[in-house]
Protein backbone atom coordinates (compact mmCIF):
# COMPACT_ATOMS: atom_id res chain seq x y z
CA UNK A 1 0.00 0.00 0.00
CA UNK A 2 1.31 3.15 -1.17
CA UNK A 3 0.84 5.51 2.02
CA UNK A 4 2.35 8.75 2.37
CA UNK A 5 2.43 12.13 4.52
CA UNK A 6 3.94 14.18 1.77
CA UNK A 7 0.99 14.96 -0.82
CA UNK A 8 2.21 14.39 -4.99
CA UNK A 9 1.62 16.83 -7.58
CA UNK A 10 2.83 14.76 -10.57
CA UNK A 11 -0.75 14.05 -11.78
CA UNK A 12 -3.60 16.35 -12.11
CA UNK A 13 -5.48 15.39 -8.88
CA UNK A 14 -2.87 16.18 -6.14
CA UNK A 15 -2.75 12.99 -3.85
CA UNK A 16 -1.47 10.57 -1.36
CA UNK A 17 -2.91 7.77 -2.34
CA UNK A 18 -0.17 6.74 -5.32
CA UNK A 19 -2.81 7.79 -8.13
CA UNK A 20 0.25 8.14 -10.75
CA UNK A 21 0.72 4.31 -10.02
CA UNK A 22 -2.98 3.46 -9.93
CA UNK A 23 -4.14 4.17 -13.39
CA UNK A 24 -7.61 3.00 -13.53
CA UNK A 25 -8.44 5.03 -11.01
CA UNK A 26 -6.68 8.43 -11.73
CA UNK A 27 -8.42 7.54 -15.37
CA UNK A 28 -11.69 7.26 -13.60
CA UNK A 29 -11.40 10.77 -11.65
CA UNK A 30 -10.10 12.22 -14.97
CA UNK A 31 -12.76 11.61 -16.61
CA UNK A 32 -15.09 12.60 -13.73
CA UNK A 33 -13.28 16.07 -13.54
CA UNK A 34 -14.65 17.79 -15.85
CA UNK A 35 -18.30 17.19 -14.82
CA UNK A 36 -17.04 18.35 -11.18
CA UNK A 37 -15.90 21.76 -12.53
CA UNK A 38 -18.96 22.30 -14.81
CA UNK A 39 -21.28 21.32 -11.78
CA UNK A 40 -18.86 24.22 -9.66
CA UNK A 41 -18.88 26.63 -12.37
CA UNK A 42 -22.95 26.20 -12.47
CA UNK A 43 -23.51 25.56 -8.86
CA UNK A 44 -20.43 26.92 -6.92
CA UNK A 45 -20.33 30.33 -5.45
CA UNK A 46 -22.15 32.49 -7.90
CA UNK A 47 -20.54 35.90 -9.27
CA UNK A 48 -16.71 34.96 -7.88
CA UNK A 49 -15.06 32.27 -9.62
CA UNK A 50 -12.70 35.45 -11.50
CA UNK A 51 -11.73 36.36 -8.34
CA UNK A 52 -8.98 35.95 -6.48
CA UNK A 53 -9.27 34.49 -2.93
CA UNK A 54 -6.56 34.10 0.01
CA UNK A 55 -7.49 30.11 0.92
CA UNK A 56 -5.64 27.38 2.38
CA UNK A 57 -4.72 24.08 0.62
CA UNK A 58 -3.96 20.80 2.59
CA UNK A 59 -0.29 20.49 1.21
CA UNK A 60 0.15 17.32 3.67
CA UNK A 61 -1.45 15.15 6.48
CA UNK A 62 0.81 15.82 9.26
CA UNK A 63 -0.93 17.49 12.42
CA UNK A 64 1.21 20.37 12.20
CA UNK A 65 1.93 22.44 8.94
CA UNK A 66 -0.78 20.60 6.67
CA UNK A 67 -1.97 23.47 4.91
CA UNK A 68 -1.03 26.66 2.48
CA UNK A 69 -1.81 29.98 2.30
CA UNK A 70 -1.81 31.70 -1.23
CA UNK A 71 -4.33 33.70 -3.66
CA UNK A 72 -6.21 31.51 -5.88
CA UNK A 73 -8.96 31.57 -8.55
CA UNK A 74 -11.47 29.04 -6.88
CA UNK A 75 -12.09 26.97 -10.14
CA UNK A 76 -8.37 26.78 -10.45
CA UNK A 77 -7.95 25.36 -6.55
CA UNK A 78 -6.15 21.83 -6.54
CA UNK A 79 -8.87 19.57 -5.03
CA UNK A 80 -6.66 16.67 -3.33
CA UNK A 81 -7.21 13.29 -2.33
CA UNK A 82 -5.69 12.95 1.26
CA UNK A 83 -5.70 10.16 3.48
CA UNK A 84 -4.74 10.23 7.01
CA UNK A 85 -1.62 7.82 7.68
CA UNK A 86 -2.52 4.11 7.47
CA UNK A 87 -1.72 2.84 11.33
CA UNK A 88 0.18 -0.06 11.22
CA UNK A 89 -1.68 -3.57 12.13
CA UNK A 90 -5.28 -1.64 12.96
CA UNK A 91 -7.80 -3.92 13.78
CA UNK A 92 -11.60 -3.33 13.71
CA UNK A 93 -12.60 -1.83 16.56
CA UNK A 94 -16.33 -2.66 17.14
CA UNK A 95 -18.78 -4.86 16.39
CA UNK A 96 -19.20 -8.79 14.99
CA UNK A 97 -15.56 -8.40 13.50
CA UNK A 98 -13.83 -6.61 16.71
CA UNK A 99 -10.49 -7.19 16.67
CA UNK A 100 -9.87 -9.03 13.08
CA UNK A 101 -7.32 -6.79 10.61
CA UNK A 102 -9.30 -3.58 9.61
CA UNK A 103 -10.43 -3.97 6.19
CA UNK A 104 -8.33 -2.75 3.40
CA UNK A 105 -10.89 -4.15 0.60
CA UNK A 106 -14.39 -3.50 0.84
CA UNK A 107 -15.69 -6.52 2.82
CA UNK A 108 -18.50 -8.40 -0.11
CA UNK A 109 -21.12 -8.96 2.83
CA UNK A 110 -21.13 -5.55 3.27
CA UNK A 111 -20.93 -3.70 -0.08
CA UNK A 112 -24.34 -2.06 -0.15
CA UNK A 113 -24.32 -0.87 3.46
CA UNK A 114 -20.88 0.60 2.76
CA UNK A 115 -22.14 2.01 -0.42
CA UNK A 116 -25.12 3.87 1.12
CA UNK A 117 -22.91 5.25 3.76
CA UNK A 118 -20.21 6.85 1.60
CA UNK A 119 -23.02 7.76 -0.83
CA UNK A 120 -24.78 9.70 1.87
CA UNK A 121 -21.97 11.23 3.15
CA UNK A 122 -20.91 12.41 -0.50
CA UNK A 123 -24.19 14.06 -0.78
CA UNK A 124 -24.00 16.39 1.68
CA UNK A 125 -20.73 18.49 0.24
CA UNK A 126 -22.12 19.15 -2.47
CA UNK A 127 -25.34 20.20 -1.68
CA UNK A 128 -23.97 22.95 1.12
CA UNK A 129 -21.87 24.52 -1.52
CA UNK A 130 -25.51 24.72 -3.41
CA UNK A 131 -27.43 25.84 -0.40
CA UNK A 132 -24.80 28.70 0.12
CA UNK A 133 -23.93 29.98 -3.48
CA UNK A 134 -25.45 32.78 -3.60
CA UNK A 135 -24.32 34.14 0.23
CA UNK A 136 -21.15 36.21 -1.40
CA UNK A 137 -23.20 39.20 -2.90
CA UNK A 138 -24.12 40.19 0.42
CA UNK A 139 -21.06 39.24 2.59
CA UNK A 140 -20.07 41.19 5.41
CA UNK A 141 -16.61 41.96 4.87
CA UNK A 142 -13.98 40.68 2.64
CA UNK A 143 -12.91 38.34 5.78
CA UNK A 144 -16.28 36.68 5.79
CA UNK A 145 -16.28 36.69 2.01
CA UNK A 146 -13.17 34.51 2.53
CA UNK A 147 -14.64 32.00 4.92
CA UNK A 148 -17.22 31.08 3.23
CA UNK A 149 -15.15 30.34 0.05
CA UNK A 150 -12.87 28.43 2.41
CA UNK A 151 -15.58 26.24 3.54
CA UNK A 152 -16.84 25.86 -0.07
CA UNK A 153 -13.75 24.64 -1.44
CA UNK A 154 -13.40 22.16 1.15
CA UNK A 155 -16.81 21.30 1.11
CA UNK A 156 -15.63 20.72 -2.53
CA UNK A 157 -12.76 18.29 -1.60
CA UNK A 158 -14.66 16.30 0.51
CA UNK A 159 -17.04 15.28 -2.61
CA UNK A 160 -13.70 14.01 -3.97
CA UNK A 161 -12.46 12.36 -0.96
CA UNK A 162 -16.11 10.36 -1.09
CA UNK A 163 -16.19 10.10 -4.91
CA UNK A 164 -11.88 8.59 -4.78
CA UNK A 165 -13.44 5.36 -2.56
CA UNK A 166 -16.68 5.19 -4.70
CA UNK A 167 -13.93 5.05 -8.21
CA UNK A 168 -11.67 3.11 -6.31
CA UNK A 169 -13.91 0.47 -4.49
CA UNK A 170 -17.03 0.00 -5.75
CA UNK A 171 -16.59 -0.66 -9.38
CA UNK A 172 -19.08 0.54 -12.14
CA UNK A 173 -21.63 1.19 -9.40
CA UNK A 174 -19.44 3.53 -7.67
CA UNK A 175 -19.19 5.19 -11.00
CA UNK A 176 -22.85 5.82 -11.43
CA UNK A 177 -22.86 7.00 -7.77
CA UNK A 178 -19.78 9.60 -8.29
CA UNK A 179 -21.87 10.41 -11.65
CA UNK A 180 -25.18 10.64 -9.47
CA UNK A 181 -23.47 13.09 -6.73
CA UNK A 182 -23.22 16.10 -9.60
CA UNK A 183 -26.90 15.46 -10.48
CA UNK A 184 -28.59 15.95 -7.72
CA UNK A 185 -29.08 19.14 -6.48
CA UNK A 186 -30.40 20.54 -2.87
CA UNK A 187 -34.04 21.85 -3.13
CA UNK A 188 -34.66 20.19 -6.93
CA UNK A 189 -38.68 18.81 -6.27
CA UNK A 190 -37.24 16.11 -8.65
CA UNK A 191 -33.49 15.40 -7.67
CA UNK A 192 -33.44 16.73 -3.91
CA UNK A 193 -29.97 15.90 -1.86
CA UNK A 194 -31.19 12.98 0.06
CA UNK A 195 -31.22 14.51 3.86
CA UNK A 196 -33.76 16.88 4.59
CA UNK A 197 -31.24 19.66 6.29
CA UNK A 198 -29.71 19.94 2.93
CA UNK A 199 -32.49 20.57 0.52
CA UNK A 200 -33.53 24.40 3.07
CA UNK A 201 -32.12 27.41 2.05
CA UNK A 202 -29.10 29.42 3.46
CA UNK A 203 -30.95 33.05 2.75
CA UNK A 204 -28.61 35.00 4.64
CA UNK A 205 -25.39 35.24 6.46
CA UNK A 206 -26.93 34.22 10.32
CA UNK A 207 -28.20 30.88 8.42
CA UNK A 208 -24.81 30.30 7.11
CA UNK A 209 -23.21 31.26 10.52
CA UNK A 210 -26.20 28.62 12.37
CA UNK A 211 -25.50 26.01 9.56
CA UNK A 212 -22.00 25.88 10.06
CA UNK A 213 -22.02 25.85 13.64
CA UNK A 214 -25.45 23.16 14.10
CA UNK A 215 -25.15 21.08 10.71
CA UNK A 216 -21.38 21.24 10.23
CA UNK A 217 -21.10 19.86 13.90
CA UNK A 218 -23.03 17.16 12.49
CA UNK A 219 -21.20 16.38 10.12
CA UNK A 220 -18.53 16.03 12.43
CA UNK A 221 -19.72 13.86 14.74
CA UNK A 222 -21.05 11.81 11.75
CA UNK A 223 -17.62 11.89 10.65
CA UNK A 224 -15.99 10.61 13.92
CA UNK A 225 -18.49 7.67 13.76
CA UNK A 226 -17.29 6.85 10.29
CA UNK A 227 -13.59 6.79 11.62
CA UNK A 228 -13.71 4.75 13.29
CA UNK A 229 -15.22 2.38 10.48
CA UNK A 230 -13.35 -1.26 10.27
CA UNK A 231 -13.18 -0.50 6.60
CA UNK A 232 -9.97 1.49 6.83
CA UNK A 233 -9.87 3.77 3.73
CA UNK A 234 -13.46 5.24 4.75
CA UNK A 235 -11.84 5.79 8.24
CA UNK A 236 -8.50 7.38 6.87
CA UNK A 237 -10.38 9.92 4.91
CA UNK A 238 -12.65 10.99 7.58
CA UNK A 239 -10.15 11.28 10.04
CA UNK A 240 -8.06 13.84 7.58
CA UNK A 241 -11.75 15.79 6.52
CA UNK A 242 -11.98 16.34 10.08
CA UNK A 243 -9.00 18.33 10.57
CA UNK A 244 -10.76 20.92 7.64
CA UNK A 245 -13.98 20.51 9.63
CA UNK A 246 -12.79 22.21 12.64
CA UNK A 247 -12.35 25.88 10.67
CA UNK A 248 -16.10 25.57 9.24
CA UNK A 249 -17.42 25.05 12.92
CA UNK A 250 -14.84 28.14 14.00
CA UNK A 251 -16.22 30.24 11.15
CA UNK A 252 -19.90 29.63 12.39
CA UNK A 253 -19.23 29.81 16.20
CA UNK A 254 -17.47 33.21 15.59
CA UNK A 255 -20.30 34.67 13.07
CA UNK A 256 -22.81 34.16 15.59
CA UNK A 257 -20.43 35.85 18.87
CA UNK A 258 -19.36 38.56 16.69
CA UNK A 259 -23.07 38.88 15.71
CA UNK A 260 -24.42 39.00 19.47
CA UNK A 261 -20.98 41.22 20.35
CA UNK A 262 -22.09 43.56 18.08
CA UNK A 263 -26.01 43.48 18.66
CA UNK A 264 -25.10 43.50 22.44
CA UNK A 265 -22.94 46.89 22.11
CA UNK A 266 -25.33 48.74 20.08
CA UNK A 267 -28.43 48.14 22.60
CA UNK A 268 -25.62 49.56 25.40
CA UNK A 269 -24.86 52.26 23.46
CA UNK A 270 -28.50 53.24 22.80
CA UNK A 271 -29.42 52.86 26.38
CA UNK A 272 -31.65 49.77 25.22
CA UNK A 273 -31.93 47.41 28.25
CA UNK A 274 -34.82 45.58 27.09
CA UNK A 275 -33.88 42.77 24.65
CA UNK A 276 -37.33 42.23 23.49
CA UNK A 277 -37.57 45.75 22.34
CA UNK A 278 -37.35 44.52 19.12
CA UNK A 279 -38.61 47.39 17.01
CA UNK A 280 -35.86 49.83 18.64
CA UNK A 281 -32.93 47.16 18.46
CA UNK A 282 -33.68 46.39 15.00
CA UNK A 283 -33.56 50.45 14.01
CA UNK A 284 -29.82 50.44 15.28
CA UNK A 285 -28.93 48.18 12.53
CA UNK A 286 -28.57 45.08 14.40
CA UNK A 287 -29.84 41.72 15.06
CA UNK A 288 -32.12 41.65 17.73
CA UNK A 289 -31.27 38.56 20.50
CA UNK A 290 -34.73 36.88 20.18
CA UNK A 291 -34.51 36.66 16.31
CA UNK A 292 -30.42 35.08 16.90
CA UNK A 293 -32.53 32.12 19.04
CA UNK A 294 -34.55 31.73 16.53
CA UNK A 295 -32.58 31.22 14.12
CA UNK A 296 -31.00 28.86 16.33
CA UNK A 297 -33.92 27.02 17.15
CA UNK A 298 -34.66 26.28 13.60
CA UNK A 299 -31.27 24.95 13.09
CA UNK A 300 -30.79 23.33 15.64
CA UNK A 301 -34.04 20.71 14.83
CA UNK A 302 -33.01 20.66 10.88
CA UNK A 303 -29.73 18.95 12.03
CA UNK A 304 -31.13 16.53 15.06
CA UNK A 305 -33.21 15.15 12.02
CA UNK A 306 -29.97 13.95 10.69
CA UNK A 307 -29.37 11.69 12.85
CA UNK A 308 -32.08 9.49 12.32
CA UNK A 309 -34.50 7.71 14.14
CA UNK A 310 -33.41 7.11 17.56
CA UNK A 311 -34.47 3.34 17.26
CA UNK A 312 -32.39 2.32 14.05
CA UNK A 313 -31.80 -1.26 12.60
CA UNK A 314 -29.68 0.33 10.04
CA UNK A 315 -27.59 1.87 12.59
CA UNK A 316 -27.17 -1.46 14.53
CA UNK A 317 -26.09 -3.41 11.45
CA UNK A 318 -23.78 -0.81 10.35
CA UNK A 319 -22.29 -1.28 13.96
CA UNK A 320 -22.55 -5.20 13.94
CA UNK A 321 -20.34 -5.01 10.82
CA UNK A 322 -17.69 -3.14 12.06
CA UNK A 323 -18.45 0.15 9.49
CA UNK A 324 -20.01 3.13 11.64
CA UNK A 325 -18.66 3.32 15.20
CA UNK A 326 -19.55 5.22 18.03
CA UNK A 327 -18.08 8.82 18.51
CA UNK A 328 -15.22 8.10 20.11
CA UNK A 329 -15.57 4.52 20.16
CA UNK A 330 -11.70 4.21 20.97
CA UNK A 331 -12.36 6.08 24.11
CA UNK A 332 -15.14 4.21 25.44
CA UNK A 333 -14.61 0.75 28.13
CA UNK A 334 -17.05 -1.65 27.49
CA UNK A 335 -17.24 -4.53 25.36
CA UNK A 336 -17.79 -2.69 21.94
CA UNK A 337 -19.68 -5.34 20.74
CA UNK A 338 -23.32 -3.73 22.95
CA UNK A 339 -24.88 -7.08 22.54
CA UNK A 340 -26.54 -7.13 26.06
CA UNK A 341 -25.95 -3.27 27.08
CA UNK A 342 -28.48 -0.99 26.44
CA UNK A 343 -28.89 2.72 26.68
CA UNK A 344 -31.90 5.75 27.53
CA UNK A 345 -34.06 6.93 24.39
CA UNK A 346 -35.97 9.56 24.87
CA UNK A 347 -39.82 8.83 24.26
CA UNK A 348 -43.49 10.10 25.07
CA UNK A 349 -44.84 7.65 27.57
CA UNK A 350 -48.36 8.36 28.34
CA UNK A 351 -48.34 12.10 27.78
CA UNK A 352 -44.88 12.35 29.30
CA UNK A 353 -41.09 13.04 27.93
CA UNK A 354 -39.53 9.70 29.85
CA UNK A 355 -36.39 7.77 29.29
CA UNK A 356 -36.59 4.43 28.25
CA UNK A 357 -34.07 1.74 27.95
CA UNK A 358 -33.34 -0.15 24.57
CA UNK A 359 -31.42 -1.89 22.96
CA UNK A 360 -27.55 0.16 22.84
CA UNK A 361 -27.51 -1.36 19.35
CA UNK A 362 -30.60 -0.01 18.31
CA UNK A 363 -29.70 3.11 20.18
CA UNK A 364 -26.99 4.14 18.73
CA UNK A 365 -28.41 7.17 16.48
CA UNK A 366 -29.95 8.32 20.24
CA UNK A 367 -26.62 7.91 21.87
CA UNK A 368 -24.70 10.21 18.81
CA UNK A 369 -27.64 12.90 18.73
CA UNK A 370 -26.89 13.09 22.94
CA UNK A 371 -23.17 13.01 22.01
CA UNK A 372 -23.73 16.34 20.01
CA UNK A 373 -26.67 18.42 22.10
CA UNK A 374 -23.33 18.44 24.38
CA UNK A 375 -21.14 19.59 22.63
CA UNK A 376 -23.65 22.36 21.38
CA UNK A 377 -24.13 22.90 24.51
CA UNK A 378 -20.61 24.33 24.78
CA UNK A 379 -20.90 27.09 22.14
CA UNK A 380 -24.15 28.47 23.57
CA UNK A 381 -22.33 28.61 26.85
CA UNK A 382 -19.29 30.73 24.93
CA UNK A 383 -22.56 32.82 23.17
CA UNK A 384 -24.28 33.66 26.41
CA UNK A 385 -20.92 34.79 28.31
CA UNK A 386 -20.65 37.35 25.73
CA UNK A 387 -24.31 38.67 26.62
CA UNK A 388 -23.71 38.32 30.29
CA UNK A 389 -20.21 40.36 30.00
CA UNK A 390 -21.95 43.02 28.07
CA UNK A 391 -25.06 42.99 30.96
CA UNK A 392 -27.63 42.24 28.83
CA UNK A 393 -30.42 40.24 30.64
CA UNK A 394 -31.00 37.58 27.98
CA UNK A 395 -29.81 33.93 27.83
CA UNK A 396 -29.70 31.69 24.73
CA UNK A 397 -30.40 28.09 24.92
CA UNK A 398 -30.88 24.90 22.59
CA UNK A 399 -34.36 24.09 22.04
CA UNK A 400 -36.04 20.71 23.36
CA UNK A 401 -35.15 18.08 21.66
CA UNK A 402 -38.79 17.19 20.56
CA UNK A 403 -39.18 21.16 19.53
CA UNK A 404 -40.16 21.19 15.00
CA UNK A 405 -39.01 17.89 14.50
CA UNK A 406 -39.35 15.57 10.92
CA UNK A 407 -37.75 12.73 12.08
CA UNK A 408 -38.14 10.13 14.49
CA UNK A 409 -39.92 10.17 17.86
CA UNK A 410 -41.39 13.11 18.05
CA UNK A 411 -42.63 13.98 13.98
CA UNK A 412 -45.80 13.49 14.81
CA UNK A 413 -46.41 15.87 17.52
CA UNK A 414 -45.73 19.50 18.54
CA UNK A 415 -43.35 20.36 21.24
CA UNK A 416 -42.29 24.60 22.58
CA UNK A 417 -39.21 24.80 22.48
CA UNK A 418 -39.06 24.91 26.38
CA UNK A 419 -40.53 20.98 25.88
CA UNK A 420 -44.35 21.39 26.61
CA UNK A 421 -46.74 19.31 24.45
CA UNK A 422 -49.16 21.44 22.35
CA UNK A 423 -51.80 21.02 19.89
CA UNK A 424 -51.24 21.54 16.25
CA UNK A 425 -53.36 24.73 16.12
CA UNK A 426 -51.67 25.92 19.75
CA UNK A 427 -48.35 25.20 18.28
CA UNK A 428 -48.34 27.12 15.06
CA UNK A 429 -49.96 30.10 16.80
CA UNK A 430 -47.49 30.09 18.32
CA UNK A 431 -44.70 29.44 15.47
CA UNK A 432 -43.65 32.91 14.95
CA UNK A 433 -42.27 33.27 18.52
CA UNK A 434 -40.33 30.43 17.57
CA UNK A 435 -39.35 30.06 14.04
CA UNK A 436 -38.26 32.82 11.81
CA UNK A 437 -41.31 34.41 10.10
CA UNK A 438 -41.63 36.13 6.80
CA UNK A 439 -40.94 39.34 8.69
CA UNK A 440 -37.95 38.43 10.32
CA UNK A 441 -36.55 37.30 7.27
CA UNK A 442 -37.18 40.30 5.40
CA UNK A 443 -35.76 42.29 8.69
CA UNK A 444 -32.54 40.23 7.51
CA UNK A 445 -32.26 40.66 4.32
CA UNK A 446 -32.43 44.38 4.58
CA UNK A 447 -29.06 43.51 6.53
CA UNK A 448 -27.76 41.78 4.35
CA UNK A 449 -25.61 44.59 2.02
CA UNK A 450 -22.37 43.62 1.11
CA UNK A 451 -18.90 45.34 2.59
CA UNK A 452 -15.95 45.24 0.27
CA UNK A 453 -13.67 47.80 1.50
CA UNK A 454 -10.60 45.63 3.57
CA UNK A 455 -10.87 45.71 7.01
CA UNK A 456 -14.38 47.13 7.16
CA UNK A 457 -17.51 45.15 8.27
CA UNK A 458 -21.33 45.97 7.80
CA UNK A 459 -22.67 47.65 10.74
CA UNK A 460 -24.67 44.28 12.35
CA UNK A 461 -21.53 42.29 12.84
CA UNK A 462 -17.98 43.09 15.27
CA UNK A 463 -14.74 42.57 13.51
CA UNK A 464 -13.10 38.98 14.10
CA UNK A 465 -10.21 39.50 17.44
CA UNK A 466 -7.27 37.97 14.62
CA UNK A 467 -7.15 37.60 10.97
CA UNK A 468 -6.91 34.29 8.62
CA UNK A 469 -3.20 33.51 9.18
CA UNK A 470 -2.63 36.14 11.23
CA UNK A 471 -2.91 38.42 8.45
CA UNK A 472 -3.50 42.25 9.83
CA UNK A 473 -7.24 43.84 10.27
CA UNK A 474 -6.99 45.11 6.66
CA UNK A 475 -6.14 42.46 4.61
CA UNK A 476 -7.59 42.04 1.21
CA UNK A 477 -8.53 38.41 1.47
CA UNK A 478 -11.04 38.74 -1.39
CA UNK A 479 -9.60 40.11 -4.83
CA UNK A 480 -13.12 41.26 -6.39
CA UNK A 481 -13.09 41.04 -10.05
CA UNK A 482 -16.51 42.42 -11.19
N1 LIG B 1 -33.54 13.12 5.85
O1 LIG B 1 -32.85 4.06 10.40
P1 LIG B 1 -33.02 5.50 10.09
C1 LIG B 1 -21.99 16.61 6.79
C2 LIG B 1 -33.85 8.00 6.08
S1 LIG B 1 -23.39 16.08 7.61
C3 LIG B 1 -33.98 12.24 4.92
O2 LIG B 1 -33.93 6.30 10.89
P2 LIG B 1 -30.19 5.70 9.84
C4 LIG B 1 -21.93 18.01 6.35
C5 LIG B 1 -32.70 7.01 6.02
O3 LIG B 1 -31.78 7.33 4.96
C6 LIG B 1 -23.14 14.34 7.90
N2 LIG B 1 -34.00 10.90 5.11
O4 LIG B 1 -31.65 6.26 10.06
C7 LIG B 1 -22.42 19.04 7.12
C8 LIG B 1 -33.43 5.71 5.82
O5 LIG B 1 -33.81 5.61 4.44
P3 LIG B 1 -33.79 4.21 3.68
C9 LIG B 1 -23.54 13.45 6.73
C10 LIG B 1 -33.56 10.44 6.31
O6 LIG B 1 -30.05 5.11 8.51
C11 LIG B 1 -22.38 20.34 6.65
C12 LIG B 1 -34.71 5.90 6.62
O7 LIG B 1 -34.87 7.32 6.76
N3 LIG B 1 -23.12 12.10 6.94
O8 LIG B 1 -21.10 15.86 6.60
O9 LIG B 1 -29.75 4.93 11.02
C13 LIG B 1 -21.83 20.63 5.41
C14 LIG B 1 -34.62 5.26 7.98
O10 LIG B 1 -33.42 5.67 8.57
C15 LIG B 1 -33.09 11.29 7.31
C16 LIG B 1 -23.90 11.11 7.40
O11 LIG B 1 -25.05 11.30 7.66
C17 LIG B 1 -33.10 12.69 7.06
N4 LIG B 1 -32.67 13.59 7.96
O12 LIG B 1 -29.44 7.11 9.97
C18 LIG B 1 -21.34 19.61 4.63
C19 LIG B 1 -23.25 9.77 7.60
N5 LIG B 1 -32.73 10.54 8.38
O13 LIG B 1 -32.35 3.77 3.62
C20 LIG B 1 -21.37 18.29 5.09
C21 LIG B 1 -23.85 8.67 6.81
C22 LIG B 1 -32.97 9.27 8.04
O14 LIG B 1 -34.66 3.31 4.50
N6 LIG B 1 -25.25 8.45 7.07
N7 LIG B 1 -33.47 9.20 6.81
O15 LIG B 1 -34.34 4.57 2.31
C23 LIG B 1 -25.73 7.72 8.09
O16 LIG B 1 -24.99 7.27 8.91
C24 LIG B 1 -27.21 7.47 8.20
O17 LIG B 1 -27.68 7.18 6.93
C25 LIG B 1 -28.06 8.60 8.79
C26 LIG B 1 -29.50 8.07 9.00
C27 LIG B 1 -27.44 9.09 10.08
C28 LIG B 1 -28.17 9.77 7.83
Amino acid sequence: MIDTLEVSYDTRIPNNVGLSEDRRVLKALEQWHPGYIDWWMDMGPEGFQASEVYLRTAVSVEKEGWAKFGFVRMPEYRWGILLAPQVEGRTIGFGEHKGAPAWQEVPGEYRAMLRRLVVIQGDTEPASVEQQRWLGRTAPSLYDLRNLFQVNVEEGRHLWAMVYLLQKYFGRDGREEAEALLQRRSGDLDRPRMLGAFNEETPDWLSFFMFTFFTDRDGKMQLESLAQSGFDPLSRTCRFMLTEEAHHMFVGETGIRRTIQRTCESMKEAGIEDPYDVERIRALGVIDLPTVQKKANLHFALSLDLFGSEISTNAANAYNAGLKGRYREDRIEDDHRLVEATYPVLKLVEGAFRLVEAPALTALNMRLRDDYVRDCEGGITRWNTIIAKAGVDFRMALPHVAFNRQIGEFKDIEASPEGALLSAEAWAARRDDWLPSNDDGAFLRSLMMAERQPGAYAGWIAAPKRGIDNRPGDFEYVKVVA
